[in-house]
């Protein structure tokens, strides 16, 4: 039996989009394979060492019979595969520990980052770089200095991952499904981190009517701490189940130019009075990148609250740019 098979010039008629995840850890192979399951977009998976990423993207393949989806994976020690990718994810870097901030990986992730996103810009100068490598503000600002991009093509993600934490501990606290709760959260990716009870709803209905203010400080409280709660759960290492999620989702809006509102850290330039820093706001987000920051009318008590975030991002600013990696 004769079977047809596409030539190559034939398949060029119709690419598929192409993802290349910089860092096969927890995160990175979780949003590989997040990303496969919702076919978005060929997967590049890269690491420093070698094996890891093409260890990783084989397993995922021989998982494509049962999951079924058609996504081609490779792995690569080599820079030269990510070539021309519409998206490129950064997760490489260390994790926290317990007992460490994210402020504490600084040093070595900056110089990491700037490794990363250097050689990436080289093979896909047209790319969107979606950073998550932690301390997240800081990491995303490094990835703007070293690529030049505009900032539609350099977002990080913090804001879904820490809404979602919300947004599961309303539903936990109402009872109620997580479909129908609604949250966001602002500012830096840090313990200043601001989440908007204002704007939090169920099905419409401000959860500030359906729950004492007492229970909504107790979730705001975890919320902040989110990251940490799972540090000391794990010990050896971060969340990475509901940060690659966040990131998919993000990658999802994308690559298919949803034009989905998401928190997303942005940089600003003059919106909410700052200019020059990312920080977590509500932007819309399609096939160009970070299309438009979202301006709120923040009430005297937010505004502060995301000034006292702002100072903790300009001084990590400060210390990356201390380090001249550049
Ligand atoms: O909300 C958020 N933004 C975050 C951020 C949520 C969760 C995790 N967050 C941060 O992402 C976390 O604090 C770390 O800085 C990164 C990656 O977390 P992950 O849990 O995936 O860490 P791992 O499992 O240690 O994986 C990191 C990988 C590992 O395989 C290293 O070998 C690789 O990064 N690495 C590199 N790859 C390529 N190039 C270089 N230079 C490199 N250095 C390390």
């Amino acid at each position: 039996m004769r079977f047809c098979r596409t030539r190559r010039s034939d398949s060029t008629l119709f690419p598929r989009k192409k993802v290349s995840v910089i860092g096969a850890g927890h995160v990175g192979a979780t949003v590989a394979f997040l990303t496969a399951q919702k076919e978005l977009a060929d997967v590049v998976l890269v690491d420093v060492v070698p094996g890891v990423p093409q260890g990783k993207a084989l397993d995922m393949y021989e998982a494509s019979p049962i999951q079924g989806y058609d996504v081609a994976f490779h792995g690569s020690n080599d820079y030269k595969d990510t070539a021309n990718s519409d998206l490129v994810i950064v997760t490489a870097g260390v994790a926290r520990k317990p007992g460490m901030s994210r402020d504490d990986l600084l040093s070595t992730n900056v110089k990491i980052v700037a490794e990363v996103v250097r050689e990436v810009v080289r093979h896909s100068p047209d790319c969107i770089l979606l950073v998550v490598t932690n301390p997240l503000d800081a990491m995303v600002y490094t990835a703007k200095q070293v690529s030049g991009f505009p900032r539609e093509r350099v977002i990080g993600m913090a804001g879904v991952l820490d809404s979602a934490r919300m947004r599961s501990f309303i539903a936990e606290a109402l009872d109620v499904s997580i479909e129908d709760v609604s949250a966001f959260v602002l500012g830096g990716h840090g313990d200043t981190m601001v989440p908007m009870v204002r704007y939090a709803t169920v099905a419409g209905i401000p959860v500030s009517d359906m729950l004492p203010p007492e229970r909504l400080q107790e979730i705001v409280q975890r919320t902040a701490q989110g990251g940490a709660e799972i540090v000391q759960l794990l010990k050896t290492g971060s969340a990475f189940y509901a940060p690659g999620a966040a990131v998919v989702e993000m990658a999802e809006a994308i690559l298919k130019d949803k034009k989905r509102i998401l928190p997303c850290a942005a940089y600003l330039e003059g919106e909410y009075g700052v200019d020059g820093y990312f920080m977590g706001v509500p932007c819309k987000l399609g096939g160009a990148g970070m299309e438009c920051v979202i301006e709120l009318d923040l009430t005297t008590e937010e505004q502060a609250a995301l000034e006292r975030s702002l100072d903790s991002v300009r001084r990590l600013v400060r210390q990356v740019d201390a380090l001249e990696h550049f």
